[in-house]
């Protein structure tokens, strides 16, 4: 008795979980990264494989930029500009800077300087 309760349950889970994907416009569905100056939320970029995604990122004034390690190896973020270079960071470790004028903000990791990118901050 119960495990037919059971299976019926998951049935109509089935169910449901099918009509909602196959709508494709439901609420909270927006691809993230579809809005790039979202007030306070902060820029992601990527370390993975030597390699920082997206090189070259894009930010507000006064927006941020947020950088996760998600490589084996460790990477840290040196500017060229007078701004200190971040941490060494290791697998999962971030680091974040926020950009207070506008203008094109080249940098590269301190430890692998071949691996570059840059961030373009517009007003
Ligand atoms: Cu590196």
């Amino acid at each position: 008795m119960n495990i037919r309760r059971v299976v019926l349950g998951a049935a109509m889970s089935l169910i449901f979980v099918v009509g909602c994907g196959g709508g494709g416009t439901g609420t909270g569905a927006s691809p993230a990264g579809a809005t790039p100056a979202a007030g306070a939320d902060a820029v992601e970029v990527t370390i993975a494989d030597f390699a920082f995604t997206p090189a070259e990122a894009t930010a507000a004034v006064g927006g941020a930029v947020h950088w996760t390690n998600n490589d084996s190896a460790p990477h840290s973020v040196s500017w060229a500009d007078e701004e200190p270079e971040s941490n060494d960071l290791d697998n999962g470790d971030d680091y974040e800077r926020t950009f207070d004028a506008a203008g094109t903000y080249e940098y590269a990791c301190g430890i692998h300087p071949t691996m570059t990118g840059s961030v373009t901050v517009t007003q």
